[in-house]
């Protein structure tokens, strides 16, 4: 059998509810990013409530030894936004500032709201920059002729309506606009069928910036939850000039088939090590715990390339369709 891009960690799950210091039902899905030498994890903590809170886990290598926050780190803060918690961050830094794009459960369905923390201790909420419904949002690290860039995943109540990504822009980070799809899920039978959310912060290579979504796939048992790779131009992210035809992570270890929601991989954030190719990807396995999957990022890059199905025989999505556009491709196509 082929080997697998991505090598499951020896010791996953590398953090479970049993090594909380404080009672919890689960962790998962968690920020990743490097704070004075660490691997920080920002992870989301699910309470036996049901309500989500974040909590910082930090380690020198990234794997294993983790320290973990004695108490809730970043909480709800009673708003309305958040009247139902706080899930699902990831971070980026802008300006040697750590800025957290979280999800806030607000009492009208999922937003998306920031924060910037210089410590992982003080934290200064911005607020709602997206109104329900969306989530899975995340920044660019760098400004594109002097505005920023979000990419997001709204949903709309429209009969038939899929859940695509989509790429807005702002000048301060508080007004948002110029709104566009710019990955849709794709239809049928396709993994990525359906819905399709960003993963990780887009990371930049020399070949563009690459994303890691997950696609969800309806099925008679239930939502499959994979990950595959797509690629945007570097000068001009609104271009997709790459998406990986499979997906490149799938739940097969019994920690990504059993738990809360079976048959989940969900991956949140990414650090590119010392060597500059190594990629290790965290994510969230079942909504119960978080892994971490390790990577050349020279070979991930080479796979968005090498199959990507643009204008192939098997498929009806071409990366040419998406650019531009309130809706992106039409829809008749996707
Ligand atoms: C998504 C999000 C994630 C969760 C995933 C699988 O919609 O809510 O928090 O991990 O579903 O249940």
């Amino acid at each position: 059998m082929k080997r697998r891009l991505f090598s499951r960690h020896p010791t996953n799950p590398i953090l479970t509810p049993d090594d909380w210091p404080y009672p919890v039902n689960a962790v998962f899905n968690p920020a990743v990013t490097v704070h004075e030498g660490d691997t920080v994890l920002l992870v989301r903590v699910e309470d036996r409530s049901g309500i989500s809170h974040l909590t910082v886990a930090r380690s020198a290598d990234g794997y294993g030894d983790w320290k973990i926050d004695p108490r809730p780190t970043f909480l709800a803060d009673g708003s309305d936004a958040e009247v139902w918690g706080v899930e699902d961050p990831r971070i980026t830094v802008i300006d040697g500032r750590f800025h957290i794009t979280y999800t806030g459960f607000s009492a009208a369905g999922p937003l998306v709201c920031l924060a910037v923390t210089d410590d992982f201790r003080e934290f200064e909420r911005r607020g709602v920059i997206m109104p329900p419904e969306d989530k899975d949002a995340a920044l660019f690290p760098v400004r594109f002729d002097g505005r920023y860039a979000l990419i997001h995943r709204p949903v709309t109540a429209y009969p038939g309506m899929q859940a695509h990504i989509w790429l807005s822009w702002s000048p301060d980070l508080h007004h948002w606009g110029d709104y566009q799809v710019l990955l849709p899920a794709r239809r049928g039978a396709w993994w990525d069928a359906g819905k399709v959310g960003l993963g990780p912060p887009p990371l930049p290579t020399a070949h563009g910036w690459l994303l890691c979504y997950h696609g969800v796939k309806q099925t008679a048992a239930g939502a499959l939850y994979r990950a595959g790779l797509a690629m945007l131009d570097l000068e001009d992210p609104r271009r997709v000039i790459g998406r990986s035809r499979d997906w490149v992570l799938g739940p097969e270890a019994p920690y990504e088939r059993s738990g809360d929601v079976p048959d989940v991989v969900f991956p949140t954030g990414w650090v590119v090590e010392e060597d500059g190719d190594t990629v290790r990807m965290y994510y969230g396995a079942a909504d119960t715990c978080v892994a971490v999957a390790t990577a050349s990022l020279g070979e991930l890059v080479e796979h968005v390339f090498a199959t990507c199905v643009c204008g192939g025989p098997h498929t009806d999505y071409r990366c040419e369709d998406v650019a531009g556009g309130l809706f992106g491709p039409s829809s008749s196509r996707l």
